[in-house]
């Protein structure tokens, strides 16, 4: 108890004491050493890394200077050093009573593809008995320079074009990513992929091809050949090989990644088959039969048809007059088989079922296959 009134009574006095101060310092002037010094800073972009983009065609960057502190009745000259991959120094200068000013550095343009470059700008100095920064803060502020570069792709990677008589053109877009400054000539090549003997293409436009000051998209032109071959699936390769400019703007390059177009060329395959018709076809009597088969586009060379007969005997139950080998002409559509059923077919006991299957296709015109339609019965009562 005795202990505790005393810490008591030295409690008490200190709280007087602490009174005492203050009543002391609110009738005294501010000590110069509780002022807060006024500093310059280079103003602070949100972000956690103090850096300002810039495109190198930009010409320059505005980087504002504030002044933190009451207003000055006088201009503050503010000093700084430009290092790394640019080189300078100079002044900015607050005018009297205002709050900032701005420090334009220019940025030279190489007009040459280059790394990503960096410069700083640090304040070294201010007069007014200013400082340079509060803790660091604003004192320095990276530029990074980046090319305005223009980049040739193809804007998709692959086309399937299907022959035709006309021999249709594929177009292959090339497209630049910003709008072109100057002329580029854009070489490329033009080959099948490996393993694929695709052939039946014929470049059509220019090679280089000369993409105009102000365009955004040019195209790369192949016509697809057609021919009676059997190239299905087959591939080629159209690929950018080199970007030139035709000035000494140089910005200009290609996407690899986007340089390379694939065609697939598929054949206008046409279909031979019988028309058709009631299945199977009811036969009474000994008559003679004509079995349409049909081509369904014309082909500039004859396309032969073999075919075999099944059910019955030849000689016997019926004659195939065409002989198991039908020849459509060129540019023709439409061809007979020729079937004659014998007396001796209708015997006391017929019920013969006779069918003539279509097996193969042959002649110049490879891209010819058999249809679905292959197959005719004839039922013998
Ligand atoms: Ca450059
Ligand atoms: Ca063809
Ligand atoms: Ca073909």
């Amino acid at each position: 108890m005795k202990i505790n009134n005393y810490l008591y009574s030295l409690l008490a006095a200190s709280v007087g004491l602490f009174l005492f101060s203050c009543d002391e310092e609110d009738s005294s002037p501010v000590p110069e050493f509780n002022a807060v010094p006024g500093s310059v800073e280079l103003r602070t972009t949100t972000g956690t890394r103090d850096t300002i983009s810039v495109l190198e065609d930009a010409g320059s960057v505005k980087i504002p200077v504030d002044l933190v502190s009451d207003p000055i009745a006088a201009p503050v000259t503010v000093n700084y050093t430009v290092t790394g991959a640019l080189s300078a120094t100079g002044t900015a200068v607050i005018p009297a009573n205002a709050s900032s000013a701005t420090i334009e550095i220019p940025i030279p343009d190489n007009k040459a593809i280059d790394a990503t470059r960096f410069a700083t700008v640090t304040l070294t100095g201010a007069d007014n008995n200013l400082r340079i920064g509060r803790n660091g803060r604003g004192v320095t502020k990276v530029i990074r320079i980046r090319d305005n570069i223009q980049t040739i792709s193809f804007s998709t990677t692959g086309a399937t074009v299907t022959e035709a008589p006309n021999n249709p053109i594929v177009k292959i877009p090339v497209t630049v990513s910003n709008t072109l400054r100057t002329a580029v000539s854009v070489a490329y090549t033009v080959t099948p992929v490996a393993g694929n003997t695709a052939t039946n293409f014929q470049v059509v436009s220019p090679n280089p091809l000369t993409l105009q000051a102000g365009v955004k998209t040019d195209t790369i032109r192949v016509r697809i050949m057609n021919n009676l071959e059997r190239n299905m699936n087959n591939r080629f390769e159209v690929k950018i090989t080199s970007v030139t400019p035709a000035s000494a703007d140089a910005e200009i390059n290609f996407n690899t990644s986007k340089s390379t177009f694939t065609v697939t060329v598929n054949d206008d395959l046409r279909t031979v088959a019988f028309v058709n018709e009631a299945t199977p076809q009811v036969i009474t009597s000994a008559r003679t039969v004509n079995s349409e088969i049909r081509l369904s586009e014309p082909s500039t060379r004859p396309v032969t048809v073999n075919y075999t007969i099944t059910g019955g005997t030849a000689g016997v139950d019926y004659v195939d007059n065409t002989g198991g080998r039908l020849t459509i002409p060129a540019g023709a559509t439409v061809g007979n088989i020729n079937i004659e059923f014998l007396n001796a077919a209708f015997g006391m006991n017929p019920n013969k079922n006779i069918r003539v299957n279509l097996v193969s296709v042959e002649g110049e015109d490879r891209e010819v296959v058999l249809g679905s339609n292959n197959v005719l019965n004839f039922e013998l009562e």
